[in-house]
């Protein structure tokens, strides 16, 4: 079944709804009350339609919610309510008051108008959203039903996620407010049903499944075993880890057999070495026969989301088990199949306990992880080549960097090219190096006044932060720079020549790329140091690149200002560099046939 052969709305609106209540029922949801309505029907045609799924129609908004409030007392599972738009859904007010003062929990679906029709009159459209205020523990308007695999992928995690919100750990209503766009009922020849999307039968281990596991280990479901079934990798993205929580995770990798995808700042790329740290996956996995070959059935996640977009691609689809002790829902690709509230050394002591290390299908070291630390070295071999014939550029830059920094100093990286050009270059590093970034948002504002930042929170004076930015990041946050006077390690500004990411995105090929994306500063580099009353090195090859760098370190290290170091990068021949190092990449035969 395919939704972008059937442009029919109405067909499209009922596999949108179906899947929503996929995730529901994977909740635990198994009650559905309804008040009738036109706008709400794709919903009603959708429950109808679902084998789980206990209807109960009742005229009176208000009594419904409170039939549905008592369903939710009697049964601790997510009940849902489904109303039309308009005035019905407010009349659901004192029961999800009740509810959330309480904590039973409830699903509240309202049907809307679409986006368009909302505040141009259209007859039954009000403003529904956050209409319950702080009474829903979440809000959500995913907007009008999406065509294709990803975004019935995204709706079926919303529901999943819905009932699991409402479930806890503070128990309460959800409200997702669900707009459609005529015509409601589908046409004669669709043929939508609740069907089972990849990877179902091994989630269903896990039934009804239990997509967030209690902190209490002696409470996760024995599920959650079946989970690691075959061949898995542990993904780290960005994290603060402790030495503690380090060495939890690679005692999972040591127990799971698994290969150890490090971002660079997940806090594991560097330090002693380990045969499972994986640090070159951004490139390897560009070679078709690697990407294939090296396949996992599971991902075990810490962490944020990871900088390589390569690796969050080839992920898709792969079914998830994200360790986490927040409660934040870090799962883009929709992937997570179990969300485990708790940190790396439980869920260490967990894996140990429950034996999973004994699955029958586990491999020893040498099979899978072998493969995998064959392909790390044999992209370490190929960066390797690459670089002794290619002219300078940031991909030999961060190697001397890396180099020359100390045991225990740290390295602040900007976003944009340069915690890409990281991630593609740092590869192993036996150096202790902590990396710092901001992730959360990935702006480029306030980096010079973070480098600052960084550095005054130091606990040790040989433990700096030395900064990486670019040269748009480096003028976003001007008035840092006041903040970078007496800063004993310095700031390397790549400047080459605006934001150069864009040649990298689909926009290069646009109209006015330059003014309009790039926009190369017109401020010298040389001239903002001098008027902040900073040392300012300017250099454009390895050399003088290695001397500016020991020049500052050595003024750091006397307890004097570093300055800044402005590196001026050739933007055309480093785009031509990376296009290069991974065109060879996909020709190389980099994995042996199994
Ligand atoms: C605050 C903020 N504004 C805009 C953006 C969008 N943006 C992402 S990268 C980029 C260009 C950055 O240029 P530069 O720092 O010189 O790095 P380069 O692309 O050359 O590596 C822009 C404008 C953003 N991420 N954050």
């Amino acid at each position: 079944m395919n939704d972008t052969q059937t442009p029919d709305q109405g067909c499209r609106n009922l596999r949108w709804a179906l899947a929503l209540f996929d995730g529901l029922v994977r909740s635990g949801l198994r009650h559905l009350v309804l008040s009738p309505g036109s706008r709400s029907t794709p919903l009603i045609l959708a429950a109808q339609r679902h084998p789980c799924i206990d209807l109960k129609p009742i005229l009176d908004e208000r009594s419904a919610a409170f039939f549905a409030l008592g369903l939710a007392q009697a049964s601790s599972r997510p009940v849902g309510l489904v109303c039309t738009s308009g005035s019905a859904l407010a009349h659901w007010l004192p029961a999800v008051i009740e509810a959330s003062e309480s904590g039973f929990p409830l699903i509240l679906l309202s049907a809307d108008r679409p986006p368009e029709l909302r505040g141009w009159g259209a007859n039954q459209t009000i403003d529904q959203t956050r209409m319950f205020g702080s009474f829903a523990r979440e809000f959500h308007d995913p907007g009008p039903a999406g065509a294709g695999p990803a975004a019935l992928k995204a709706i079926r995690a919303l529901g999943m996620r819905a009932g699991i919100v409402s479930l806890g750990p503070r128990p309460g209503p959800v409200h997702i407010n669900l707009p459609f766009r005529e015509p409601l009922v589908p046409g004669p020849s669709c043929d939508a049903e609740a069907e089972p999307e990849p990877g179902r039968a091994q989630r269903e281990a896990l039934a009804p499944l239990v997509a967030v596991v209690p902190r209490t280990p002696s409470a996760w479901p024995h599920g959650l075993v079946t989970l690691f079934e075959g061949r898995g990798v542990i993904c780290c993205g960005p994290m603060m880890l402790s030495n503690e929580s380090a060495a939890a995770i690679w005692r999972c990798a040591e127990i799971l057999h698994a290969p150890v995808l490090a971002d660079p700042l997940s806090g594991l790329r560097f330090g002693p070495a380990s045969a499972h740290r994986i640090t070159r996956y951004d490139s390897l996995l560009r070679n078709a026969a690697a990407a294939t070959g090296l396949k996992p059935d599971w991902v075990l996640r810490f962490g944020g989301t990871p900088v390589s977009k390569t690796l969050l691609s080839w992920l898709d689809g792969v079914p998830a088990i994200l360790v986490d002790p927040s409660e934040r829902w870090n799962d883009p690709g929709h992937d997570v199949c179990a969300r485990v509230a708790t940190g790396p050394v439980d869920f260490c002591q967990w894996l140990q306990a429950s034996r999973v290390g004994d699955l029958p299908t586990r491999e020893p070291d040498s099979g899978w992880t072998g493969r995998w630390a064959d392909a790390e070295q044999s992209l370490d071999r190929l960066a390797g080549m690459f670089l002794a014939q290619a002219p300078w550029f940031e991909g030999h830059l961060i190697g001397q960097l890396l180099h020359r920094l100390p045991t225990g100093e740290s390295l602040f990286c900007a976003n944009s090219l340069p915690i890409r050009q990281l991630d593609t270059w740092s590869g192993q590093g036996k150096t202790q190096l902590r990396v710092f970034g901001h992730r959360g948002a990935s702006g480029i504002d306030g980096q010079t006044s973070t480098l600052a930042g960084l550095n005054a929170g130091r606990t040790a004076p040989r433990q700096g932060v030395t900064g990486l930015l670019g040269d748009l990041s480096f003028i976003h946050d001007l008035s840092g720079l006041m903040l970078m006077q007496t800063l004993d390690r310095p700031c390397i500004v790549l400047n080459n020549g605006g934001g150069r990411i864009f040649d990298y995105l689909p926009q290069r090929g646009l109209v006015e790329l330059e003014r309009l994306w790039r926009i190369p500063p017109s401020v010298e580099c040389h001239a903002l140091a001098r008027a902040f009353g900073l040392l300012h090195r300017h250099v454009d090859d390895p050399i003088g690149f290695e001397q500016a760098l020991d020049e500052a370190m050595d003024a750091g290290a006397r307890g004097e200002p570093a300055g800044l170091i402005e590196v001026r990068i050739n933007a055309d021949l480093s785009l031509q560099s990376h296009q290069g190092f991974w065109n060879d990449v996909r020709e190389q035969s980099i994995i042996e046939s199994e």
